[in-house]
Order: structure tokens, then sequence, then C-alpha cells
């Protein structure tokens, strides 16, 4: 029988097993419906077959691993996270929450013990977004909240969603019977890297996430005239790079500016890119952030008003497409106070924290009570190849969860073996 901390040191092998899936050769990027998030897809599921569970995949190309409750009338509790990551990732953003949860359901079969309630692991197909530009793909479908219209977005190849969700394994049509009807569900837990610096900060290995503030993500996009680099005057041009700069610049100012909000342009595509011709076209990508919607909401208008003025005073057409948006959401209360009675279990202090960072729980709140663990990771170092945990952390995070599926199963009127 493994205790928390050989489990612990499993995850931790798994994860890193889960970041040699990559796209890329030389660092860890894996989109929605590539091999590599195939071949993540058929590991954890043989992890979960060897841990008791029922595995199935939804029409989004979503894992799913199903462990029984002691009783045919149990509810269900969901835990998970993504398998997916960003360009360049870490390992562990997304994959632990499952591996987390997968050991503590690991450790329930060990000891061939049952819940009064099922429990079910999404390993979800797409949160980042990073192929198609809409976070939360895979969750969005469980929630019941995918936007049909997505379905014929288009990658940078050309592939449009529904071709790709095909050649996923999946199926457009059968999107809606994905969606999980809030009735038998008690909630949804999700362990996750912290992505931040406040746990290590406060010396603390994990905290109890209050909040996930919402997010918009548009794609913005200048259009001027190429032109020859070495004969058209400077009063002439019309730079489609520089509108865009001078549009960085504004973006950061009004974020440097409001308290609380962050304003990220991550992508910034270039063309025709050639060192003698004048940018006659950007793409570019805009994040904005904060924990008070309306506040959100108020900037990115004024950010595409910004835009548009810009364009106009320098003769590049400007065009704003809104790629989708999540609203801030609180964490469950009573789920919350319950995680927080299992960390305290495991001799730890408390601390709640709001996450800037959005998480599939953000997507699933809308048909369920959510919660979120944190666990502290180095320097709060995310969305990047250094990010990394302690095992010694993982093992507390597990311990907690633990913890917790025994108050709820005493809530569910069952005697936790
Ligand atoms: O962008 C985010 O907050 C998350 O990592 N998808
Ligand atoms: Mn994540
Ligand atoms: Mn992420």
């Amino acid at each position: 029988m493994q205790t928390t901390h050989t489990s612990a040191e499993t995850v931790m092998e798994r994860c890193a097993i889960l970041g040699g899936y990559s796209e890329e050769p030389d660092r860890l990027t894996r989109r929605y419906g590539s091999n590599p998030m195939r071949q993540v897809n058929d590991a954890v599921a043989g992890w979960m077959r060897a841990a008791g569970m029922r595995v199935s995949r939804d029409a989004i190309g979503n894992v799913i691993g199903r462990y029984e409750a002691d009783r045919p009338d149990g509810r269900t509790l969901l835990l998970g996270s993504h398998l997916d990551t960003v360009r360049d990732a870490g390992a562990y953003d997304g994959p632990l929450g499952v591996m987390v949860a997968l050991a503590s359901i690991e450790q329930l079969h060990a000891r061939g013990a049952r819940l009064p309630f099922a429990l079910e692991i999404y390993g979800f197909a797409d949160e980042e977004g990073l192929r198609y530009h809409s976070g939360y793909l895979g969750s969005s479908v469980v929630a019941g909240t995918f936007d049909a219209a997505t379905l014929r977005a288009t990658d940078a190849d050309g592939v449009a969603l529904g071709d790709a969700i095909r050649g996923f394994g999946g199926d457009p049509v059968a999107l809606p019977g994905a969606r999980r009807a809030s009735g038998d569900l008690l909630g949804y837990i999700e362990v996750h890297i912290e992505q931040g610096p406040v746990l290590e900060a406060k010396g603390l290995p994990v905290g109890v996430v209050s909040a996930i503030q919402g997010q918009s993500r548009c794609a913005v996009t200048f259009t001027g005239e190429a032109g020859h680099a070495g004969t058209v005057p400077m009063t002439l041009r019309h730079d489609a790079l520089c509108a865009a700069s001078e549009f960085a610049l504004v973006v950061e100012g009004l974020a440097r500016a409001q308290p609380g909000l962050v304003a990220t342009i991550g992508q910034f595509a270039v063309g025709p890119d050639a060192s003698n011709v004048i940018p006659g076209r950007v793409v570019l990508s805009l994040d904005v952030r904060h924990a008070d919607d309306k506040v959100r909401s108020a900037a990115c208008e004024q950010l595409h008003e910004g835009a548009l003025a810009i364009g106009a005073a320098r003769g590049v057409a400007c065009d704003w497409q809104w790629r989708g948006e999540t609203l801030s959401v609180r964490c469950d209360a009573h789920l919350s106070e319950l995680l927080s009675r299992a960390v305290a279990a495991t001799g730890g202090p408390i601390l709640e924290l709001a996450s800037g960072a959005g998480h599939d729980a953000a997507s699933l709140a809308v048909i369920v009570p959510i919660a979120m663990l944190f666990v502290r990771c180095a320097r709060g170092i995310s969305h990047n190849p250094a990010e990394s945990v302690d095992v010694a952390d993982v093992a507390i995070a597990i311990a907690v969860l633990d913890q917790l599926l025994v108050l709820l199963a005493t809530e569910e009127g069952g005697n936790p073996a």
C-alpha cells in the first residue's frame, strides 16, 4: 500500500512522463487534438484503469475515469484538471491536478474502499486555448456553455475546430450530449499549482482558492500598407507594426494605471515578415483580467476605442475580434470550508487566496459548486519550463484531498473505510 509520500513520488514521475509528450522536440507544447494529446490521454486512461476506474471519452475528447460509489444511488464528485499545455510549458500546469486526484483514488482502490458517492476524474482536452484561442474548450462542453460557432474557428494551418474534433476521435454533433446535468453532482474539486508567488512567500505548501478572476481574450489585427523599406518616406507610411506597437504601450499604460488590472499581448505576428518590407499587417492577441468584471469590461472597451483611434491616426485599419470571456467566479463557501478543514486536519495553517489564472473550475462553476486547492510552485513560475513543485508539497496536497473525501463521505452518510 502506497503512503502519501510514495504516491507523491508517483505523481511526480507521471507528470514527468506526460511532460515528455510534446509536439516540439526541444520544448513542451501540447495543443488540443495533437498526437501528443492522444498519447497523454492513452497514458492517463491506462493509469485510471489500473486504479479500478472505468474510462470513457466524451465528444470533445476529454478523458474521464469513474470510480463507483458503494451504493447505486450515490451522487458523483468531479475532480481533475486539463492535459493540454501552453507553448514551451512546464510539466505541472494541468497534469498535476489530474495525477493528484488519481493518487487519492488509487489509495481507495488499494484498500478496496468505496465512498457513498462516485468519483470522476476529468482530464480536459483543452483549457489553454493555444490552438484555437478560445480557452476551456474541454470544460465548456461539460458545462454546456460551448459556443457552436467556435466549430468554424480555424487554427494557424486553417483547420476548423469541427474537423480537429473529428480528427481527435470526437464528434462535433454530439457535443451537447457531453454536458453534465447538475442534479447528481456533488461538486468539482481541482488541485492546481498556484502559478504565483504567494504560498512561497508565506512559506505554505497549499492554499484554498477563494475566487478565480475573469478574463477577456481578443485578437486585434492592424492592416496598413506593405512597402519598400528604402523608398517610402516616413511621412507616407502606413506601418502596421508601428500602430500595433503604439497600441501595445497603451495596453501596458492602462493596466499599470488601474489597480488589479492585468493586460497581456502574448502573440504578435508581423507580416509579411521581411527585413526590407514595411509591415503591412500585424495580428496580436490581447488578454485582459481583473477580479471585478465591470472594471475588466470597461478596460476592454477603452482599449478597443484606443486601437481604433491609433489606426485612424495612422491610416491603418483595425479589426477587433472578441475571442471569449469568462466571468469572475467565487468558489463555493461550503466546499471551500470543508477543504480548509481538510488542510487543518493535515496540520497546515489555512490561507485563502484568489486566483489570477483561469481554471476549468471557473468554467464548471456554471453547473456545480467548485473548490480549488493551490500547491506552492517555485518562485511562482508557470507557463515556463522552469515550473516546479516539491514532492513534499504534493504529498500534502494528496493528504488534504484524502481528508476532504473523508469529510464529504461523512456528510453523505458514509463511514469511509
Ligand atoms: O491563462 C490562464 O489563466 C490559464 O493558464 N489558462
Ligand atoms: Mn492550468
Ligand atoms: Mn495554464
